[in-house]
């Protein structure tokens, strides 16, 4: 670009900013005030996406082509505008208006706050999943709900998470696309009611429902520099105006109003909990909210394209089911075509199998969904019918196929008996999809000789694997620009689109000035943390130590415990003088628990009680520090990730599905200390066993221990350093005003069997950590292997995971 040009364009873009304070927002533009030019900045990069974005929608249509519904009741996509400005390539164009006005990108940057609709991993997947759908032209949209409230927000409060309101929408977000006039009636209870066609069949339909309307909230999804903006299209819901009339005609105003704002509290919350769903009403209700209108807008689609038959629906339409949430999208289907199209059950069937494909993302036996065959028969009589008829033909066929086995119909069957009866929403979407997916290699297997053996057997190769991706726009290049900049600086800018080429940075893994060109990075991006820190908690960390980071939700499976554990192991080793020297270390934690898991909740407690002796230990000073950093959410794991210098992926082998947390720290040069589990094993792969910090027992040996014999006490009893540890916890050396308060932490580990197999894997996990800090001291062969792990790990960009997911299971190729 000739300078003229650049200058004219910052120009022009200054006019626009100043234009949208003054026009847009009704502002004084002087003097330039942050938050108002903040927002200025954000209607004017708008304005240079939406022409792309009407573009592109519109050549779906030209091209008549199979479209990707991605459907996910979460999304986590972060912060937008950095995003949408290094898609469009204007970042230097931002950077200097701004600065024209006397103000800095970067702070304007930290105006936007995060849209948290989504709980962890499987939300922010979606994200990168939209990021790539749009970087790899495939035609397709994401499907959600506009939640008011988005996951809580979390502050720490004398070492306890306190739960607050995150009203994201209070002042109106630039990025959300009101569509007011575009609302389809979304029809809840009722009854089913049967009558007889002009052909004399009997048939059904669903009657004296009460209904809400669904209005569309569009945002765009970006891709890199390819002119395709991708739709994300979430629903908010609105009540119905007949709603309101019936009762201002019977005179009834407040109770108009409170019923009206009632039916709209269904958009009004996500629900916190990651992997242990609770059986609400109101979250059924979510659920087929969202399904019933995303597929009236998938037939009002289908339709202006003047099909003349269902037939070549699946050639049209691809769902992805984003775990079962979006599950009763089976029934939903099922019941348009069969009660409102006239199809036959059998074409109908055949439709909805090839439509359907589902990704399961976990195996833990608590989070798999069920829903009560009375709630469901309440709120959707018609769907339950459907299930049960669903449910008929399935069990006949098996009956047929194994005669005798009344073991596998009750292990097959959609209706659990064991706990009055429930509906199993895994087992519907394996039924009504023609592919399922795990979310990494030994997950995928677990699903098949495990949890779903007996589909598999029923079903040979409807079950697959697709391992799990991350953005590297997101994740390397917007969250850390001075790596991105040194890595081009040798390979180029290749790799922003096609991540294999970081492979080309192995040749420099040894080469001294490259690795001294990493190390000032490394350390660059510590110092920032380190700044940030300073100012969210008043503490200060010293950026020559080696920061340890476990961040992910809190959970039992995922161990923080562990960490814990030997985050005390170290601090008893330090004040008995027992190791002649050790290297410092600053431990981040950061996560959000469910608020009504107790055990989690009072791990972050425990957390923030060990930190507060550490710290505050002066035999400690420098060499240990534990931080716990509140609100962990996507903003805030790109300022960490990056000045990582371990990651911490230590949960039970075979319960983590996969992570993608564990990716995002590897691509930015962090090494990782993990059990065999999720993408763990695959990342260890390809950066190489020796890059890699591993321990504990594998998934058979977990398999093996819960079968019978595993004794924590034995291992408590033969540890001297764990038995000290647990100790301090239990007689309340980390809560002196409170002895027994963590009582029900050790329990767990030893009264109660230790489930998650800490105690098992703690002597290995301790070890492994000394590896760690050995390898520490040696910075050529720390930076060595930093810089290999970034340089192979080119497999998990997302692009990758969405070329899998179009060629083997949606069946589209991208737009050219
Ligand atoms: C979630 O984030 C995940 C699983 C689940 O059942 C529910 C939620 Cl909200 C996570 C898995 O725990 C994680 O291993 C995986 O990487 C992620 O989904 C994306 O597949």
């Amino acid at each position: 670009m000739t300078a003229p040009e650049s200058n004219q364009s910052v120009e022009s873009l200054k006019d626009d900013i100043q234009r949208h304070v003054a026009l847009t927002l009704g502002s004084d533009p002087f003097p330039p005030r942050k938050g108002r030019y903040y927002l200025g900045l954000c209607y004017s990069v708008r304005d240079r996406l939406l022409g792309q974005w009407l573009e592109t929608q519109r050549s779906y249509y030209d091209s008549i082509t199979k479209r990707v519904y991605y459907m996910s009741l979460e999304f986590l996509p972060g912060r937008f505008l950095m995003n949408y400005i290094q898609a469009l390539g204007m970042e230097e164009e931002c950077r200097e208006a701004v600065r024209d006005f006397g103000l800095d990108l970067d702070e304007l940057l930290e105006e936007e706050w995060n849209p948290g609709l989504g709980n962890g991993g499987l939300g922010r997947l979606a994200s990168c999943y939209m990021d790539s759908m749009a970087t790899c032209r495939i035609p397709g949209y994401g499907y959600g709900i506009l939640y008011d409230y988005g996951i809580f927000y979390q502050t720490i409060v004398n070492g306890y998470q306190h739960e607050g309101a995150d009203n994201w929408l209070r002042q109106d977000s630039p990025w959300v696309l009101r569509r007011g006039h575009f609302m389809f009636l979304i029809n809840f209870y009722g009854r089913s009611e049967a009558y007889e066609d002009s052909a004399g069949h009997e048939r059904f339909r669903w009657v004296d429902t009460e209904s809400v309307m669904a209005m569309a909230c569009d945002i765009m999804v970006p891709g890199h520099q390819n002119g395709h903006v991708t739709n994300m299209r979430l629903w908010k819901a609105i009540s119905t105006r007949d709603f309101e009339l019936e009762h201002f005609n019977r005179g009834d105003y407040i109770g108009a109003v409170q019923s009206k704002v009632e039916s709209e509290n269904i958009s009004k919350v996500l629900y916190p909990n990651d992997t242990s769903p609770r059986g609400k009403e109101l979250r059924l209700r979510q659920q087929y909210f969202f399904v019933a209108a995303t597929f009236q807008d998938i037939l009002r689609r289908f339709r202006k394209n003047n099909y003349s038959s269902f037939d070549c629906f699946p050639d049209q339409v691809a769902v992805q089911l984003n775990d079962t949430h979006p599950a009763i999208s089976i029934a939903e289907l099922m019941r348009i075509l069969v009660d409102e199209e006239s199809l036959t059950w059998e074409t109908a069937w055949t439709i909805c199998q090839k439509t359907f494909s589902y990704t399961n993302h976990t195996v833990l036996p608590e989070a798999l969904e069920t829903w009560s065959v009375e709630l469901i028969g309440r709120m959707l009589p018609r769907h339950l019918q459907i299930i049960f008829e669903i449910n008929r033909r399935f069990l006949d066929d098996v009956g047929k196929r194994f005669p005798g086995r009344v073991d596998l119909l009750r292990s097959l069957s959609l209706i659990a008996e064991d706990n009055g009866k429930q509906v199993r929403m895994a087992h519907l979407a394996i039924i009504g999809s023609h592919t399922v997916n795990g979310v990494a290699e030994l997950h995928s297997k677990i699903l098949k000789t495990r949890l779903f053996k007996d589909f598999d057997n029923l079903y040979p190769g409807k079950f697959t694997n697709v391992t799990n991706g991350i953005t590297p726009r997101r994740w390397l290049m917007q969250a850390n620009p001075a790596l991105s900049e040194l890595i081009g600086s040798v390979i180029g800018d290749e790799w922003i689109h096609d991540l294999s080429h970081l492979s080309e940075l192995a040749a420099y893994a040894d080469d001294p000035e490259f690795q001294q060109r990493w190390q000032e990075v490394r350390k660059r991006n510590k110092k920032l943390l380190a700044r940030y820190v300073l100012r969210k908690l008043g503490v200060g960390i010293n950026p020559a130590t080696l920061f340890d980071m476990h961040i992910k939700r809190i959970h039992e499976y995922k161990r923080q415990i562990l960490n814990v554990l030997h985050v005390i192991t170290l601090y008893n080793r330090i004040r008995s003088g027992s190791v002649a020297h050790h290297v410092p270390r600053t431990l981040f934690f950061a996560g959000k628990a469910a608020p009504g898991y107790m055990q989690a909740k009072l791990i972050i407690k425990l957390i923030n009680a060990v930190g507060q002796a550490v710290n505050g230990d002066p035999a400690v000073g420098n060499d240990l520090r534990v931080v716990f950093l509140p609100n962990y959410c996507v903003s805030q794991a790109e300022k960490l990730i990056p000045a990582a210098d371990l990651s911490e992926q230590i949960s039970t082998a075979g319960m983590e599905a996969s992570g993608t947390g564990n990716m995002k720290f590897a691509l930015n040069g962090a090494l990782t200390i993990g059990t065999l589990d999720g993408a763990n094993i695959e990342i260890r792969e390809v950066v190489g066993e020796d890059n890699f910090f591993l321990f504990g027992h594998t998934e058979e040996d977990v398999h093996r221990l819960h079968s019978g014999g595993y004794d924590p006490v034995q291992i408590y009893e033969s540890n001297i350093e764990l038995k000290k540890a647990l100790d301090m916890i239990s007689t309340g050396f980390f809560s002196p005003e409170a002895p027994g308060l963590f009582r029900p932490i050790v329990d767990s580990l030893l009264a109660h069997g230790d489930y998650y197999l800490v105690l098992a894997d703690y002597a290995k996990y301790v070890a492994e950590q000394a590896r760690v800090s050995k390898c520490y001291e040696d910075p050529a062969l720390w930076t060595r292997m930093s810089i290999l792990n970034t340089a192979n790990m080119g497999k998990f960009s997302s692009d990758r995971s969405i070329m899998e997911y179009a060629r083997n299971i949606w069946k589209v190729s991208p737009l050219t």
